[in-house]
């Protein structure tokens, strides 16, 4: 008999958000639920409030991974997602005068609902050791520590069908022989624990760095990088995803188990550096447990893996430094993996790095991170410390024989059969640039998919009044699971009636944006102005300090105006930001608080009224994001070019209706051309200018544009208060100390910037054509529905069809 193949969509982050409002909306249940509440007294607006947002992840790669389920689920593919369930999520953002704090996120503290725990699944997971060779030369691994990985599962439910997709979750749990009863009964209570402690690791918390797990507990902060238990994290989730993936693989082939079968039947999307690590995993069981040769274990592996780049790049690229890497690396193999099996040379070359390495090597020459992870300063240094000091895991002394660091990316080419870019222009980076070498190599393995949302959360639930509009137009309901129809929007862009309920409609939703405000932060803004929104992680490639020096600029214009002229050159904005920056992330967390410091200066200016208000919404979340996109008119998406390997909120936006400003970047590219040129704001440097304009900056041969000097002093002045923003202004100017000047272009971009948008002003101004660009861009946002992404996988990569259930 033929079984189902299994993809398992491999990924550490989940950002769910809430699940109920979309579980009762894809099950059709919404209003019968509504009702039933209200018999018992309450609505369902105030229980939806009530839930937590599950936030196992930071960004964007965790909602990209929460969005393919929801389409996996409704499209009836036979699928599985496996992650951590950490027991704290990622950190809430409070903003003070100070800036950004970080408060625990204790998410399961009133339980969860949606899980099912599974004390029937469990896995054990084994931890230092060391292998030898026992009778007949079979390989045996004793010694070492053992935790339990036990299952939590979470049933995803799709969009009008029965199938549900089970995201699985581990937290782990000290294995029952390695509790030490021994020093227990001698009194010593403290070794006694400490596996216990050992084996809690793993469920602790969401990082809130780059690479960095931090314990955020009632009372204090601890973080770490890249310390001892952060690769238990990685290491237990995966071990455990993997041994469950075989004992679904046996337990369906039952008599006729044979692993040469093994890739026909099962796929192994990895999403993210840190599954790349099951490649040596599963090379490892089927060798040592299995008992297969090296040379089909290779074999079989290979072919069963599959990889999203996306993240790998980006991760190493932009969010790892090379020696958070290295670290991790080293630590990695300390606790097992690769040096409990042995690799033919031929293979260990390719993805263990040679002291001086000639094959791609992705970190070193183009790695900005090194600079967000090095302290600036010996300031920043004394503030570092401190807070290593605070952490509880004990760092493994390397051990001089080791190789020096394993490189995951090189691993995932070589050990997989498929790897992706998840935007045309990444995929593009990835095959010339990133990867070129492997690309000569094996041309066939590099693919790109385009990466996607889902539209059921993110148009269906989260703006019902457009939803029901759209319905309207284009006939049917039919676009929520067939986004083609929104197409059918182009030919009425241009009508009154359309134009006008669609105005009302998202009208209605700055209103909600406006009241969430004034309730949140007690700021009161006009929902008659341009709400201009911009939120994400806040990172220097995003480029949030664009925005903010370009706010700057506008504020000391109108300074400088009458107020007849104020009001005839500017339109009204509400500039609203939002994100979380890493909890080791200095430079980010600088720019908050310059953001907040604007803020405090441009709202409480009398001249300036309601002409530009800044706000800072704090704690940026799924939910969050739910409400604020679809109240939004004009969406940021300005990263230095090459740099955003996709982003997913500006395919969030466009299907909200909003018009985007941005730089020819990711997938801001291909939404461009979708809803076409005129409805798109374009500035800024491209891709391949960039090596070139740095290399220019770094001669000291870039002029920069008077209007930005003029901007750099006046923050320098102190209009906006007395922190020393010196270490933001010169970031911009590479003055010693500094490092690269200017690395992520803003001086470069600035002009451009806002010249461009002087034009979305103009455009504003005439709200029929506005409206239009609005309509224009839903209806171009087709393309970017998940499932159009998840039918990609399937059918060039995963290679399985749909099943639907009886
Ligand atoms: C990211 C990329 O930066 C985004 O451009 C991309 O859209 C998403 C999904 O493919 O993946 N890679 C990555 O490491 N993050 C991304 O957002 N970061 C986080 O999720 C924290």
């Amino acid at each position: 008999m033929k079984f189902v193949l299994v993809v398992k969509h491999l990924t550490s982050p989940f950002l769910q958000g809430r699940a109920l409002l979309n579980a009762i909306g894809n099950l059709e249940l919404t209003g019968a639920y509504a009702e039933a509440l209200k018999k018992l007294g309450h609505s369902l607006e105030d229980v939806d409030r009530e839930e937590p947002d599950a936030a196992l992840g930071n960004g964007g790669l965790g909602r990209l991974a929460s969005c393919f389920l929801d389409s996996l689920a409704t499209l009836n593919y036979p699928a599985r997602g496996y992650g951590l369930r950490y027991k704290y999520g990622l950190f809430k953002q409070h903003i003070t005068k100070d800036g950004q704090q970080e408060v625990a996120e204790n998410w399961l503290e009133m339980g969860n609902p949606w899980e099912i725990v599974r004390n029937d699944v469990s896995y054990p997971v084994k931890f230092y050791g060391e292998v030898i060779s026992g009778p007949e030369g079979v390989k045996q691994w004793v010694g070492g520590e053992n935790v339990m990985a036990v299952a939590y599962d979470v049933p995803i439910p799709g969009y009008k069908t029965k199938t549900t997709v089970n995201l699985r979750l581990w937290f782990t749990k000290v294995a029952p022989d390695q509790f030490d009863l021994r020093s227990f009964n001698a009194g010593d209570h403290a070794k006694a624990y400490a596996a216990m402690k050992n084996a809690e690791k793993p469920r602790r918390c969401r990082g809130g760095g780059r690479n960095t797990t931090t314990i955020l507990n009632l009372s204090a902060l601890y973080h770490t990088v890249c310390a001892g238990f952060q690769n238990y994290v990685y290491i237990s989730y995966m071990i455990a995803s993997l041994q469950d993936i075989i004992a679904c693989y046996e337990k369906r082939s039952g008599e006729s188990e044979n692993w040469e079968n093994f890739p026909d039947k099962v796929a192994v999307q990895m999403n993210d550096t840190h599954p790349t690590l099951c490649i040596p995993e599963l090379i490892r069981i089927l060798m040592d447990v299995k008992g297969l040769s090296w040379e089909q274990a290779w074999t079989i592996t290979q072919r069963s893996s599959l990889g999203d780049i996306s993240s790998l790049i980006q991760t190493i690229i932009d969010e790892y430094g090379a020696e958070d890497l290295e670290l991790l690396q080293e630590k990695l193999k300390q606790m097992r993996i690769l040096d409990n099996i042995e690799l033919p040379q031929s293979v260990a070359e390719l993805f263990v790095k040679p002291e001086k390495s000639s094959v791609v090597d992705s970190t070193e020459e183009d790695d900005i991170s090194d600079e967000e992870t090095k302290p600036i300063d010996e300031e920043d240094q004394l503030e570092e410390q401190d807070i290593e000091n605070k952490d509880e895991a004990t760092p493994i002394e390397p051990d001089p024989k080791l190789p020096k660091t394993v490189r995951m990316a090189n691993l995932c080419v070589a050990g997989g059969y498929a790897v992706n870019g998840v935007a045309e222009i990444h995929s593009e980076i990835v095959k010339n640039e990133v990867f070129n070498e492997f690309y000569k190599l094996w041309p066939e393995k590099f693919q790109n998919k385009t990466n996607g949302v889902t539209p059921r959360r993110w148009i269906r639930f989260c703006i019902p009044d457009l939803s029901k509009v759209i319905t309207k137009w284009t006939g049917s309901e039919d676009w929520v699971v067939n986004t083609e129809k929104l197409m059918i929007l182009r030919k009425f862009a241009d009508n009154e009636d359309l134009q006008s309920e669609w105005r009302e409609a998202k009208r209605r939703n700055k209103v909600k944006v406006a009241s969430f405000l004034r309730e949140k932060i007690g700021y009161i803004v006009n929902p008659d102005a341009m709400f201009d929104v911009q939120v994400k992680r806040i990172h220097e490639y995003m480029r949030q300090l664009l925005n903010i020096m370009g706010i700057v600029y506008r504020y000391k214009k109108m300074k400088e105006m009458s107020h007849e002229e104020r009001k005839a050159c500017f339109v009204p904005r509400v500039c609203i930001f939002g994100g979380k920056a890493f909890a080791t992330y200095i430079q980010a967390k600088r720019i908050v608080k310059f953001i907040a410091d604007v803020g405090a200066t441009v709202n409480h200016d009398p001249e300036i009224g309601d002409l530009l208000k800044v706000v800072f919404v704090p704690d940026y979340n799924v939910s969050v994001a739910e409400m604020l996109i679809p109240g939004s008119e004009l969406s940021q998406h300005i990263s230095t070019a090459g740099m955003e390997a996709s982003g997913t909120s500006n395919m969030k936006f466009a299907m909200n209706g909003c018009i985007l400003i941005g730089t020819l970047d990711g997938a801001n590219v291909e939404i461009r051309q979708k809803v076409g040129e005129d409805n798109f704001f374009l500035f800024g440097a491209k891709a391949h200018e960039i090596a070139g304009l740095r290399k220019e900056r770094a001669e000291g041969k870039f002029v920069p544009d008077p209007r930005f000097e003029e901007v750099k002093a006046y923050v320098r002045s102190g209009v906006f208060g007395p922190y020393n923003y010196e270490k933001l202004m010169g970031s911009l100017e590479g003055n010693e100390g500094y490092g690269r000047p200017d690395y992520f272009l803003v001086g470069k971009d600035f002009p451009s910037y806002i010249e461009c948008q002087e034009k979305v002003d103009e455009a504003y101004r005439d709200q029929k054509r506005w409206t239009k660009m609005s309509i224009l861009n839903t209806a171009g946002s087709y393309k970017f529905s998940s499932d159009r992404t998840i039918h990609d996988y399937a059918r060039d990569i995963w290679r399985i069809d749909p099943v639907v259930l009886p």
